[in-house]
C-alpha cells in the first residue's frame, strides 16, 4: 500500500511572502527527494480559477456570505478533484492558502465568525486538515507597502486596514489554538532569516514524520 502524501499550506496576509517562500519549501523538499504538487486557493481547478477571477475582480459588491460560499465551493472542488486524489496516491501537496484563509478573511475580516465558517465546511463535508501550515506574519502596513510596489490592487486588497487587522487576529488565534500544526513565521525579517525559520520548522516536521 502507498503511504499517503503530506499536505502543506502557506498562509498569511498580503505581501508577507507566500509565493516567495513557496518556492523555498518546494526546493527544500526536492533536496529531500520529495516532489510536490503545487497549487493555490481560491483556484487550483478550472472551476476554482473561474471562481477566483469572479472573487478578485467582481465589479459589483459581493456579500460576505456569498464570498464565503464561493471560497468554499472552490475548496470543495479542489479537494475532490486535485488534493485528495494526489494525497491518496502518495503525492505531497503544497497549497498557497486553504481553509485557514476563510477563517481569517471571512470569519475575521468579514465578521462572519469562526462558527459560521466551520459549519459551512462541515455541511460541505470538507474535513481535510493540513499536516503543517506556515503562517507568515508581519505588521499589516509593512505587507501592504510591499504590495503597493506591485501595482493595481484586487477587490479584497482594496479593503480598509481594520479588515486586515481582524483577519490577522483571526489567523493568530487559529495558530494559537493549533500550535502543533500552525507554525508562525516572522515574515517581517530579511528574506534569508524568514527562510531559515521555514527551514527549521520544515526539517523538524520531516524528522517527526519519518519517525
Ligand atoms: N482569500 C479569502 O478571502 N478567503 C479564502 O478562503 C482564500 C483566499 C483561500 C487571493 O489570495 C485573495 O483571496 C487574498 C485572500 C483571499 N486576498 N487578498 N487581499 P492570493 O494568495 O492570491 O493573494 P495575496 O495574498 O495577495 O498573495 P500574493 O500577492 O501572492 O502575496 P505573497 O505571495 O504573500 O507575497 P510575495 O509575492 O511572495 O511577496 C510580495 C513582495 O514582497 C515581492 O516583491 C517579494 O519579492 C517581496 N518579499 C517577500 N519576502 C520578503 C522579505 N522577507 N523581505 C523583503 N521583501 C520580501
Amino acid at each position: 500500500m502507498t503511504d499517503r502524501g503530506c499536505f502543506i499550506t502557506l498562509e498569511g496576509l498580503e505581501g508577507v511572502g507566500k509565493t516567495t517562500n513557496r518556492e523555498h519549501v518546494e526546493a527544500l523538499l526536492k533536496q529531500e527527494g520529495i516532489s510536490v504538487l503545487v497549487t493555490r486557493e481560491p483556484g487550483g481547478t478550472d472551476l476554482g480559477e473561474q471562481l477566483r477571477h469572479l472573487l478578485l475582480h467582481a465589479s459589483a459588491p459581493v456579500s460576505a456570505e456569498a464570498e464565503l460560499m464561493m471560497m468554499t465551493a472552490s475548496r470543495k472542488q479542489h479537494v475532490v478533484e486535485i488534493i485528495e486524489p494526489a494525497l491518496s496516491r502518495g503525492q505531497w501537496v503544497l497549497c498557497d492558502r486553504f481553509a485557514d484563509a476563510s477563517f481569517a478573511y471571512q470569519g475575521g475580516g468579514r465578521k462572519l465568525g469562526a462558527d459560521t465558517v466551520a459549519q459551512l465546511h462541515e455541511l460541505m463535508n470538507i474535513h481535510l486538515q493540513p499536516d503543517i501550515t506556515f503562517l507568515l506574519d508581519m505588521p499589516i502596513a509593512d505587507g501592504l507597502k510591499r504590495m503597493a510596489a506591485r501595482g493595481k490592487p484586487d477587490r479584497i486588497e482594496k479593503e480598509e486596514l481594520a479588515f486586515f487587522e481582524r483577519a490577522r487576529k483571526a489567523y493568530l488565534e487559529r495558530a494559537g489554538s493549533q500550535p502543533e500544526r500552525v507554525k508562525v513565521i516572522d515574515a517581517g525579517l530579511a528574506l534569508n532569516a524568514v527562510q531559515d525559520q521555514v527551514s527549521t520548522a520544515l526539517n523538524a516536521f520531516l524528522v517527526n514524520h519519518r519517525g
